[in-house]
């Protein structure tokens, strides 16, 4: 069979994210991980500059390794697969969790309730997402409540009102946690508080939750994209579980691209 070099045509270069992205730290690890990446290097930038990157190789037809997730919309726009991981550098199927700072059960138990019971869909989160993009995060959160009564009631059953109550939550700056964040928000202010919303790196978010900075943050991507922050803050934030399954990261590439495996990327 004829075999292209995709190290060489792709200058041995995975196209990543923002430097503080957990799937960049991730990267870093798969290159230190598989042998054949020896000499490959990851370029970091922005989500932004990834996505343009991506588009420009896809409308040439031309070879792009990048780091990817799901929920995302490079996968509804392109045809794009993930590149198998034997290691399991980037796990298999992911989590997006809730994590609390210590006391605010006591201190905000209706807030804590609403929090502890919110859970969505993939398909819920790509509603908000789609949408934001005809208008903005606000506007399609406001929209994805006003359309789920049902599950929101789930959230905010027997909860009682409050009386604009202070909550600050802690998030970082990606579609998929702008869109919780935001929906979060819409749901704890009819309940009467007054949120606001901090978008940091995860390292940060963690931070400010093991602190007390901040309240609570539906951004942690588990069990194993921010697992190096996850197990430096430990014992310090109260973790609530799942808001989200089927979540996944790892290096993806376009269809056309005849590799299927991080070990068949040429070293
Ligand atoms: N990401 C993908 C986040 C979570 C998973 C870019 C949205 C990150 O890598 O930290």
């Amino acid at each position: 069979a004829e075999t292209t070099n995709v190290g060489e045509a792709v200058d041995y270069a995975i196209t990543g994210i923002e430097p503080g992205a957990g799937i960049t730290e991730k990267t870093d690890l798969a290159l230190e991980e598989y042998e054949n990446l020896s000499g490959w290097e990851q370029e970091t930038s922005s989500t932004a500059a990834m996505l343009t990157a991506l588009g420009d190789a896809i409308e040439n037809e031309e070879p792009i390794v990048v780091t990817g997730w799901s929920p995302h919309f490079m996968f509804a726009q392109y045809d794009l697969k993930y590149l198998e991981d034997p290691k399991g550098v980037y796990g298999e199927t992911e989590y997006i969790g809730t994590i609390a700072r210590q006391g605010l059960e006591e201190d905000m138990p209706e807030a804590y309730t609403i929090l502890d019971n919110f859970h969505w869909d993939p398909a819920d989160m790509e509603k908000v997402m789609l949408d934001a993009q005809e208008s903005d995060l606000e506007t399609a959160a406001q929209d994805w409540v006003d359309n789920n009564g049902d599950v929101v009631s789930e959230w905010t059953d027997g909860v009682d009102s409050v009386d604009g109550d202070s909550i600050e939550l802690v998030l970082t700056p990606w579609d998929t946690e702008r869109a919780s964040a935001n929906v979060a928000k819409v749901v704890l202010e009819q309940q009467g508080y007054d949120v606001t919303l901090t978008p940091v790196d995860p390292s940060v978010m963690f931070e400010a939750i093991a602190t007390g900075d901040g309240d609570a943050s539906l951004a942690p991507w588990l069990p194993v994209t921010h697992s190096s922050f996850y197990e430096k803050y430990e014992g310090q934030f109260v973790d609530l579980g799942e808001n989200l399954s089927g979540a996944k990261i790892g290096l993806v590439v376009p269809t056309y691209m005849d590799v299927d495996s991080i070990e068949d990327l040429e070293a």
